[in-house]
């Protein structure tokens, strides 16, 4: 590169992520493949509009990767185009999550999503993202005994709330969420459901997670967790679902979420960022990313149940998933969050502070830390390196 200073810092950020254990449950390592299409001459071009419907001219090649990438979306989650549309130009996953409120839901509406400490995420209604502004929140937590989620209280406060979409999805919930009774919750209310599965959408993809599709109306996705892409996001939506518009006939929720992105939200689509979602979606219906997702489950449960053994309070008793939540404060008689992410930090395992639930202290200096196995993964971790890496954590964390 000319540009000296921001090759050395190219090179030192790479050099730190090879020397760290990274437990960070939202990052992965992706291919040269990925980087390569993420930076090629793509990004070069503006393509405002959806294939074959654009506002610029020089569409050959855009038209033939947006389709391309659509139809792998679609194969990866054994969807048909008949009943599914795909929208692969949301530039990450909070304008993707805000995309599908602006299509559903009038502002003033109400929006129901899991609470930021049960392991909501910040787009699904907290006050303090747009989500929570624009459109009511209503948050449902989990069982202050068993830490997962309570269908029939959470039904009991759908009827009452009558929420325009109910949101089912996390950042910080390790277990498997029953999509049948979230689509029953929705049907009993009048709610649309949407799945953001921006955490486990690898997991779904590989079989190693249920998939949400025979349920909701909606799923919104990132590319960059545990589908192993690059930072970009997609909204699948159900083409045969409608919403009156105003003059009270019937439009597919598909076409509504389109507008919503673009023009509604956004600008020209990142085309280098949709050619490396192309190239992940191929390399995620592979039988070695099979092989990859059972073993995250795999390596996570492990991480889970080490830190158990040792005599950590595990968020749920452990996990179904790629995450887990470790309650570090465990009632003042251990560490804050803040403490244990730094002083695992200096001991090279990268993880992030995190509320958990009955969060008694603020999200800046919550009482837990996150954990996830993903990355590490990627680099041919097995169960054993969990186990020694639970040790470490425990020893770190102790002195
Ligand atoms: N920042 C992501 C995560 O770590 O879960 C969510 O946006």
């Amino acid at each position: 590169m000319k540009d000296k200073q921001i090759e050395k810092l190219i090179k030192s950020e790479e050099a730190r992520q090879k020397k760290v254990i990274n437990l960070i449950p939202s990052e992965n390592y992706v291919s040269k493949d990925v980087l390569t299409a993420l930076g090629s001459i793509f990004d070069n071009k503006y393509a405002e509009g959806y294939a074959h419907a654009r506002y610029y001219g020089g569409q050959t090649y855009t038209d033939q990767l947006e389709d391309l990438c659509c139809a792998r979306a679609l194969k990866l989650f054994n969807l048909s185009s008949e009943k599914w549309a795909v929208n692969v130009q949301p530039h990450s996953g909070s304008p993707a999550n805000l995309a599908v409120y602006l299509a559903l839901v009038p502002i003033g509406g109400k929006i129901m999503g899991m609470a930021l400490t049960a392991g909501g995420h910040l787009t699904h209604g907290q006050k303090v993202s747009i989500t929570g502004k624009a459109w009511q929140p209503v948050s449902y937590g989990v069982d202050p005994k068993t830490e997962v989620i309570d269908y029939e209280a959470l039904k009991a406060q759908a009827i009452t709330e009558k929420p325009g979409v109910i949101v089912a999805g996390f950042t910080a919930y390790p277990r498997v969420v029953n999509f049948k009774k979230m689509r029953e919750i929705a049907d009993a209310c009048g709610a649309y459901l949407m799945v953001d599965m921006s955490h486990f959408a690898g997991l779904v993809a590989g079989g190693a997670y249920p998939s949400p599709f025979e349920y909701a109306d909606v799923v919104t996705t990132t590319t960059h967790k545990t589908l192993r892409g690059p930072r970009s996001a997609m909204i699948f939506s159900r083409k045969d679902k409608t919403k009156l518009n105003i003059k009270n006939e019937p439009v597919s929720i598909s076409t509504l979420i389109d507008k919503a992105v673009f023009p509604g939200l956004q600008g020209g689509p990142h085309m280098g960022q949709i050619a490396a979602v192309a190239v992940t979606l191929k390399e995620d219906a592979t039988p070695a990313f099979k092989k990859y997702a059972e073993q995250v489950v795999k390596n996570a449960q492990t991480l889970a149940n080490e830190l158990i053994k040792l005599g950590w309070h595990v968020i749920s008793g452990g996990t179904d998933s790629h995450l887990v939540l470790v309650d570090t404060w465990m009632g003042g008689k251990g560490i804050s969050g803040k403490e244990a992410e730094a002083k695992l930090e200096k001991a090279g395992i990268i993880c992030n502070k995190n509320t958990i639930p009955g969060e008694t202290r603020s999200p800046f200096d919550p009482s837990g830390i996150r954990l996830g196995s993903p990355a590490e993964t990627t680099r041919g971790k097995k169960e054993k390196d969990f186990k020694a890496i639970a040790e470490k954590i425990d020893k770190v964390l102790r002195k």
